[in-house]
């Protein structure tokens, strides 16, 4: 038999942060035998409880030939920055972030034979402690950004799918980019203000609130050639009603007194509608009211 080339043998996977998602994603890819460490800010070894089963995680040790990074929008340029001088030449990077406006800050840091994508997945988890839930079932969408991205794909689609599936395979991003947006611009502010969970927003009192946040994503998206047709609305009810039970990361953010991704999100749409003079009056609203919330509680 032909020896395979290193583009579709199975890779070794870091895993950047102690977050719910990467975590999730840690643990199942070790389950299916994959070779998993992780990255963390000070380097140590990590047992995580997952579906009955201790799972030991060693601290990474460069080089990285594949690396998942499911950190916040606000912390994805430094960690790449600081991953870059142990990555091998073709080493391929998965993003995975709430918001918009860190992929073009990305792809140039990278060499042309390293590979980037972009994931963005609506599985849920929870991490308490050392124990980790995989609190709803969700699935993925997965985007090689580069070419040298392009070339991994029998290596990095099979291990997305066994982290974070069922996952396709787009090769346009940003669609899916913008209608994340759109549910992340609706539901995360709206809980973080009103402290509550994501399925309170069902209340008849939020439903104007909604679907002003979110026609306004829509002029702005369309104003940047992404035509989000009238399913959008639905979407966005759809994701309340199946993780109604959730509090979202912006809610908890602001509860845990952390820093919020509301620049990525929110934010995002306000500075791509001044560029075209769209007036986007509740995202800026709730931009300004998340921003209070913040400063009040650092
Ligand atoms: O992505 C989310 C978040 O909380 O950041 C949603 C989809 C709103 C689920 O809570």
């Amino acid at each position: 038999m032909a020896p395979s080339s290193p583009a579709q043998r199975p890779l070794s996977w870091t895993v950047v942060g102690s977050g719910a998602i990467g975590s999730l994603a840690a643990c199942r890819l070790k389950q299916a035998g994959y070779a998993v460490s992780l990255h963390l800010k000070q380097p140590r070894s990590h047992t995580i409880d997952f579906a009955g089963s201790q799972l030991h995680f060693p601290a990474a040790t460069p080089p990285f030939t594949a690396v998942l990074i499911p950190v916040k929008s606000y912390a994805v340029i430094d960690a790449v920055q600081s991953l870059l001088p142990h990555l091998t030449s073709n080493a391929q990077l998965v993003l995975s972030h709430n918001g918009m406006g860190t992929l073009e800050h990305i792809l140039p840091l990278l060499a042309p034979s390293q590979g980037l994508w972009f994931l963005t997945t609506t599985h849920g988890a929870l991490k308490q402690q050392h124990s980790l839930l995989h609190t709803g079932q969700g699935q993925s969408v997965l985007s090689a950004l580069n070419v040298a991205a392009k070339a991994y794909t029998p290596a990095v689609l099979p291990a997305m799918e066994t982290a974070l599936g069922p996952v396709t395979l787009v090769d346009d991003i940003t669609p899916f980019l913008w209608q994340k947006l759109a549910i992340n611009a609706a539901i995360n502010p709206l809980t973080a203000i009103y402290n509550c969970r994501n399925g309170a927003l069902l209340q008849a009192q939020f439903e104007p609130l909604l679907t002003a946040a979110i026609t306004e994503v829509q002029q702005v998206a369309a104003a940047c050639g992404v035509v989000m047709d009238d399913s959008l609305q639905q979407k966005v009810l759809q994701v309340i009603a199946a993780t109604a039970e959730n509090f979202s990361s912006m809610q908890q953010d602001i509860a845990n007194k952390r820093r919020t991704e509301i620049e990525a999100i929110n934010g995002y749409v306000v500075q791509q509608a001044a560029r075209f003079g769209i007036a986007v009056p509740h995202n800026n609203n709730m931009l300004a009211q998340v921003l209070r919330l913040s400063s009040a509680c650092s």
